[in-house]
């Protein structure tokens, strides 16, 4: 049996991101394609039917005599990455899989139904930008003319990079076969955010996901040359975006329990010696009650457009994603923290597909202790010894599962 640690140290070398240091993995990009055959021959040498099915959804099947995969059992996670992400958001939770396979394997536990492990595709939205992407296809939560259309950095489409990736665009979109093999899917992940390490608890069950989305505004003005335009004469978008950056800040900190950030600014052409036309900022809002986040971007509109307007410049909201809160299924939760003998409850602030497919059928997740917190940044750990209670843990909740 390998340990997660020997699993993860296995593609510790894949997509390493040397500018930004970490990992930069994007879907379908080399590194995320060389960590689909990784999942490809780690399923195939413990005996698991390897598919890819029509949204890119990877999958290792043990199937279990004559039952069939209705109503099957799934665990697995994602293996793209944030750019300069760290080694375990979403590795981890293929690796435990697969540890866990091996730990029931070798307790001689013959499943009464199948058994999956699955890897999501496109589960961050770094590439494409909307996060989740292969979850909501296979649920039918994106449209998927919606998804073929949307594009990368450099104009590549959905729908290009499926094709290059040996995935028929034209098949993309729900999937109810799919969606009928999956009875309960449980999906392990890292802890991001500081809690475990003052439970004193090495794994936790998860409760909630926080409710999140993602909006572009977009700052125009009058591009121009950085030496012959006087200040008087400026309508910089640049300006503005950065008015608009502090004013995310301070309506954020003033909505109790919300967050927003901006973590992408994209000045349209981006010369040194150039008044940008347009900047591009990327904004990422939290809070528990969808209702509060509705009404903070709202705000937020309000004040872009007065801080755009005051540098003679216009600003356009368009959103690109949104998650509500989701409480995890009561009774799976239940049934993990039995198993776990009273783990403790852990809400995330961070999405998940097992976020999305809440919406169609019993999901739950397990957290890792991570002693730092920290998340979608190399500063990113889990201890070996965590690493490995937590694919045993998974390990017992797959049996009680089975
Ligand atoms: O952004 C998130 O919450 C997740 O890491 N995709
Ligand atoms: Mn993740
Ligand atoms: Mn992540």
């Amino acid at each position: 049996m390998d340990s997660v640690s020997a699993l993860l140290d296995s593609i510790a070398d894949v997509g390493r991101d040397a500018t930004r240091g970490g990992y930069s993995r994007g879907v379908y990009t080399s590194a995320e394609l060389t960590l689909r055959t990784w999942f490809e021959e780690e399923a195939r040498r413990r005996g698991l039917a390897f598919e890819t099915d029509r949204n890119g959804i990877l999958w290792g099947w043990w199937d279990a005599g004559s039952g069939g995969r209705t109503g099957s059992l799934v665990t697995g996670s994602h293996v793209d990455s944030v750019p300069g992400g760290g080694a375990y958001d979403g590795p981890l939770g293929v690796a435990s899989a697969f540890a866990a396979v091996d730990i029931l394997r070798e307790r001689g536990i013959r499943p009464n139904r199948a058994l999956a492990v699955a890897v999501f595709p496109e589960e961050e939205g770094s590439r494409f930008g909307v996060p989740c992407l292969g979850s909501r296809l296979l649920t039918g939560a994106i449209d998927a003319d919606a998804a073929r259309n949307l594009t990368d950095a450099d104009g590549l489409t959905f729908a290009e990079a499926s094709r290059a990736a040996g995935i028929d665009p034209a098949h993309l979109g729900r999937d109810d076969d799919t969606l009928r093999t999956i009875g309960d899917f449980v999906e392990l992940h890292v802890e991001q955010g500081r809690g475990l390490i003052d439970l004193d608890s090495a794994v936790a069950v998860g409760s909630t996901i926080l409710g999140h989305g993602r909006w572009r505004l977009s700052v125009s003005g009058q591009g121009n040359h950085a030496g012959t335009t006087l200040m008087a004469d400026r309508a910089d978008p640049m300006i503005a975006a950065a008015q608009i950056v502090l004013a995310i800040r301070n309506a954020a900190r003033a909505e109790d329990g919300a967050r927003a950030t901006v973590g992408r600014l994209q000045p349209v052409p981006g010369g040194t010696n150039v008044i940008a036309s347009r900047v591009d900022l990327w904004l990422d809002v939290r809070h528990a009650d969808d209702a509060v986040t509705a009404a903070l971007v709202e705000r937020i509109h309000g004040q872009a457009q007065k801080a755009a307007a005051f540098e003679g410049c216009s600003v356009s909201l368009t959103m690109e994603s949104q998650s509500g809160t989701v409480s995890f299924d009561p009774a799976l939760q239940r049934t993990l923290r039995n198993s776990l003998k009273g783990a403790p409850l852990l809400p995330t602030g961070a999405g998940h597909d097992a976020g999305v497919l809440a919406g169609v059928l019993p999901t739950a997740m397990l957290f890792i202790r991570n002693p730092t917190g920290v998340s979608h940044s190399p500063e990113e750990f889990v201890e070996r010894d965590d690493a490995d209670a937590g694919a045993t843990a998974l390990a017992d909740v797959l049996e009680d599962l089975l």
